[in-house]
């Protein structure tokens, strides 16, 4: 019999976080009770009967008895239920607080607008191989208190804005923002509160690596926090960086050090140059030997729906980039495709759209107009992305997947290649991005 202590934690927001939140507060004795907004929230059958749940509408009375609560990061702390009770001065945290809490283990942290997921995986990728006893997770689907589990020496997290808005002191070993373009101003407001949100991140961290080519991704810590940087330029001593030979090879380097080319990398795309130095530079901090690192680099494939060639249809390559859910990324899809190609006169045949989130997409016009042929819009938000882009390319509209992929082939021409890239979120379409990206391939296939 476990012996219950402390006040009641109210589990705000269920799915696989509240999971992991309500059976890891159950095991450590404490009293819990949950409440979601939804109905039938995921997860609601994994509830032991004997904890209080309340369903289809926060309980306001409940989360006023709470000692503590413990918001999904689905929910904004501004919703009016968790808001008020703030109010009253109710500590409201999530799991990433609930993890640092419970363990000493180093964590290293891993957040930008996008690149998270390539990063984290590879990071973990490189831990493995060195043959470290590595936990990995956060908003990459593990949630983070599953992963104490392992009994792992250490733990790699993907951490988003969401979670980052409830943790403080996180203590990193290391912490990274990787870039930062808007996404999330639905929920945030403004850059402004999304940068601070995911500068938490850098709360007592120990080691920092930043993008130099991104001023947003350097923190303000103390000056002795050892730091580290990398961009697409020549480094200087002991930073990481990209080094070009008179002939045009790529080399990413340490220094003056040459350490790999990027041709001899499978994930493609200036991009992705960046991603791989990142995780060179966090695997130094973590002690990685440098053999051992660049022997993974070379055997990573990268993940699928992030600009994942598809196959070959009458001479057009097709490229499914579903994760490109934000402008960010969109453009460093069209950069690195058109770029690619331009020198056959080949150009990017693009389709775009979905929930704009609240961008300003007059940000993709530069890329377009270089390299785009053809802008297909699909979604809720066509027509605002149509005004923000109009006069960058020829705009057409499709109502569905499989229009708007029919419509494409139509548009290309000799060494064109058609790439989803929305920077959109799929939602009002699509049960997510992985279905998205799986319905794109499936009405390729059908061409
Ligand atoms: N919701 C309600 N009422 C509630 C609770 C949630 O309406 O009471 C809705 C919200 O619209 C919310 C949505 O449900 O956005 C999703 O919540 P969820 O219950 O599915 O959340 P979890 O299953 O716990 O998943 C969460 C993260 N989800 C979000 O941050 C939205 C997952 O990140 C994460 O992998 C998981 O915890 C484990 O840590 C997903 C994500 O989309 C991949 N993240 C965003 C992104 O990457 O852009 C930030
Ligand atoms: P996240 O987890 O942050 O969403 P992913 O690794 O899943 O990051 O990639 C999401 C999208 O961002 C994909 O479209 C991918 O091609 C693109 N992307 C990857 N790295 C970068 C980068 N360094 N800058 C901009 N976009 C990137």
């Amino acid at each position: 019999m476990l012996i219950q202590r402390g006040g009641l934690k109210v589990v705000a927001g269920l799915g696989v976080s509240g999971v992991s939140v309500v059976q890891f507060l159950l095991e450590k004795g404490y009293r819990v009770a949950v409440t979601d907004s939804r109905a039938v929230p995921p997860g609601h059958d994994q509830i032991p009967p004997d904890v209080e749940t309340h369903f289809g509408a926060f309980n306001q009375a409940l989360l006023l008895r709470a000692e503590e609560i413990i918001l999904s990061p689905g929910l904004s702390p501004n919703t009016p239920e968790i808001h008020a009770a703030a109010q009253q001065g109710i500590p409201v945290i999530g799991d990433i607080q609930l993890l640092r809490r419970a363990t000493d283990l180093p964590i290293i942290a891993i957040t930008g607008s996008n690149a998270k997921s390539t990063v984290t995986t590879l990071v973990d990728e490189m831990l493995q191989q060195a043959g470290k006893q590595v936990a990995v997770g956060g908003n990459l689907g593990r949630p983070a208190l599953d992963l104490l589990k392992d009994q792992p020496e250490l733990i790699v997290l993907e951490l988003s804005s969401f979670q980052l808005e409830t943790t403080s002191n996180l203590h990193a070993h290391v912490a990274v923002v990787l870039n930062m373009s808007e996404d999330h101003l639905d929920r945030h407001g403004n850059m402004m509160n999304y940068h601070q949100a995911k500068h938490r991140i850098f709360q007592g961290v120990k080691h920092v690596v930043y993008n130099r080519d991104d001023s947003l991704t350097r923190p303000f810590v103390p000056d002795a926090t050892p730091m580290k940087s990398f961009g697409l330029n020549a480094p200087d001593m002991n930073q990481y960086g990209v080094l070009t030979d008179l002939d045009g090879t790529i080399w990413l380097a340490r220094g003056r050090e040459r350490l790999i080319k990027s041709a001899d990398l499978y994930i493609q795309g200036t991009h992705n140059v960046a991603n791989a130095l990142a995780c060179l530079a966090i695997g130094e901090f973590i002690g990685i030997a440098k053999e051992s690192m660049l022997a993974t680099l070379k055997q990573f494939k990268g993940l699928a729906h992030r600009c994942e060639y598809v196959t070959t249809k009458a001479n057009i390559r097709y490229y499914n980039d579903s994760k490109g859910t934000n402008i960010g990324a969109s453009i460093a899809a069209i950069l690195g495709l058109g770029q690619a190609i331009q020198h056959q006169q080949g150009q990017v045949v693009l389709i775009l759209g979905g929930q704009g989130k609240g961008q300003d997409f007059k940000l993709l016009r530069q890329a377009i107009e270089q390299y785009v042929r053809t802008v297909v819009l699909i979604g809720q938000d066509a027509t605002l992305i149509a005004a923000a882009i109009e006069g960058c390319a020829d705009i057409q509209y499709a109502e569905t997947l499989q229009h708007a992929v029919t419509a494409c082939q139509a548009a290309t021409e000799a060494n064109d290649v058609v790439l989803l890239s929305p920077a959109c979120a799929s939602f009002d379409m699509f049960k997510g991005y992985e279905d998205r990206g799986q319905q794109f391939v499936a009405c390729v296939e059908k061409l």
